[in-house]
């Protein structure tokens, strides 16, 4: 492990709902979840102000609305947040070349391999200009961890989270572990949480005193092997820049075509086990299993199922491809099979004990990212005009829709650059009223030039009045 604390972890603070805010001045400082509205949706994220009352990802959006019934309700923007999203990685990768996404709001970056930094205090100093640079550029927060290795950033990020900083000192690693529950390691989710319980194990010190072999016993040899380590802070997994690799597979080809129901199963369970094989020797996990037939006349079908959280479990993989198999029709023959994994993920970031207790997700979907799954059938005005989303009023100017039923949409008339806004309510068929696309989040340089990123510049000093300049008139009734 190297000496200085020059892995960083970046995650942006409520980054969905930061974003909305960042949006919609009459939001700001205000509770905002941001998730599926159906009766069946859930929580993608909320603000800060809106964690105060309970909710969280994940929680359904009827239990949101009873723990906050006066926040901002919003439907998710992923084409935003994804351009956001990019911005930020760009700013990543002017520190170094080895930067490592994990999600749209979340990466690593090897700072020593950009020569950003070589020991604490320079270290430091990239950190917080980053969090400038990202501020000035985005608008938005983002909170860093700085340490020896990958687990413990990640770990030192969330602490810093709102809005903040921590650097763990190398060498204060294992001392700073030993009191923290086990649930701060990365793959002990609730139910691993729990197995360790029964044993008595409740912190990451307990882990490191129970020592290997009964963590072996516990958890099996991959997940026991693993926490052992990273009980002990050690953690050599390398940054590892942009992964070429969007999905492991392997696949066979018979010379005979394969007619034998029963073996055709036995081949994709070994296809299966050295899929796993491969995914471990990368240190990576996924969510979304991909089983892949020929058949005798050439015609080749794939079929995909996602579960819950990335696995990197053989048993849970055998059991899906199987699933998968069973849907598929082999008679006449199978030339090819293959089994992948994709959705891919740094193999520590779920409970990969639930996992392999049969705890998966029902419907199959191919989207890795966690959008809120919508049942609900909107109505007619509901999906022209989603809660959160822009529009444009021939005469009023821009504005966002704050809620639409009965026949009329509600619509604050506001941009991000604006103060807070008026609220109008038109017939849902105005011919006035139209979608529109997002705003930049912030006002671009006069002339339109693009922001140059590197530097943290000073924020613009004076933002273009929005024509509207209610001065904070309107009430900040929910959408
Ligand atoms: P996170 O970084 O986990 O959460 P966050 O950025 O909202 O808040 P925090 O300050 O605690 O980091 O996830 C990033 C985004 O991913 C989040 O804004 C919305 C989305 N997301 C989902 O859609 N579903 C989920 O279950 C989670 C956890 C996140
Ligand atoms: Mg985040
Ligand atoms: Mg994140």
């Amino acid at each position: 492990m190297r000496t200085a604390p020059t892995i960083l972890h970046l995650d942006m603070d409520a980054f969905f709902a930061s974003v909305e805010q960042a949006s919609k001045p009459s939001l700001r400082g205000k509770a905002v979840v941001v998730g599926g509205l159906g009766p069946r949706g859930v929580v993608a994220t909320c603000s800060y102000e809106a964690r105060v009352f309970g909710v969280h990802s994940a929680m359904p959006m009827g239990q949101a609305r009873r723990l906050a019934p006066h926040a901002a309700y919003l439907v998710p923007r992923f084409e935003l947040y994804r351009s956001i999203s990019e911005q930020v990685m760009r700013l990543l990768r002017e520190l170094s070349p080895l930067v490592e996404p994990l999600s749209l709001d979340e990466a690593f970056v090897d700072l020593e391999a950009g020569g950003v930094a070589r020991d604490a205090e320079s270290a430091r100093g990239a950190g917080e200009k980053l969090r400038a640079a990202i501020r000035t550029v985005t608008g938005l927060t983002g909170s860093v961890g700085l340490a020896a290795s990958k687990m413990l950033a990640k770990i030192a990020s969330e602490q810093a989270k709102p809005d903040g900083l921590v650097l763990i000192p190398p060498g204060t690693e294992r001392a700073m572990l030993e009191p923290m529950t086990v649930r701060t390691l990365p793959g002990v989710g609730p139910a691993t949480g729990d197995h360790l319980r029964r044993a008595g194990i409740t912190t990451v010190g307990e882990i490191a005193e129970a020592g290997e072999d009964e963590l072996v016993r516990l958890l099996g040899k991959a997940h026991g092997h693993a926490l052992y380590a990273m009980a002990l802070a050690r953690d050599e997994r390398p940054v590892v820049a942009e992964r070429e690799t969007k999905s492991v597979s392997v696949e066979d080809t018979y010379d005979v075509d394969i007619h034998d129901r029963v073996r055709v199963g036995v081949e994709v369970g070994r296809l299966a086990d050295r899929c796993v094989r491969r995914l471990r020797a990368s240190g990576l996990s996924g969510r979304t299993i991909v089983l892949k037939v020929r058949r005798y006349d050439f015609s080749t079908l794939t079929r995909s199922e996602t579960l819950r959280g990335p696995t990197d479990d053989p048993a849970v993989v055998r059991e899906a491809a199987a699933r998968l198999l069973d849907s598929v029709d082999t008679t006449g023959g199978v030339r090819l099979l293959g089994v992948g994994v994709s959705g891919l993920a740094d193999y520590t970031q779920e409970d990969l004990f639930a996992q392999a207790a049969g705890d998966r997700a029902e419907e199959p979907a191919e989207e890795t990212e966690a959008e809120p799954a919508e049942e609900h059938r909107p109505s007619p005005a509901e999906r022209r005009w989603p809660a959160g989303h822009d529009v444009r009023h021939t005469e009023l100017g821009h504005g966002w829709v704050q809620g639409s039923g009965l026949g009329r949409v509600t619509v604050r008339f506001e941009t991000p650059y604006s103060q807070v806004g008026r609220v109008r309510t038109f017939p849902v068929d105005d011919p006035e009223l139209s979608p529109a696309d997002p705003l930049p989040l912030v006002a671009e340089p006069e002339g339109g030039a693009a922001q140059p990123s590197s530097l943290p510049l000073p924020l613009p000093a004076s933002l273009p009045k929005s024509w509207s300049g209610g001065g904070g008139a309107a009430a900040t009734s929910k959408p």
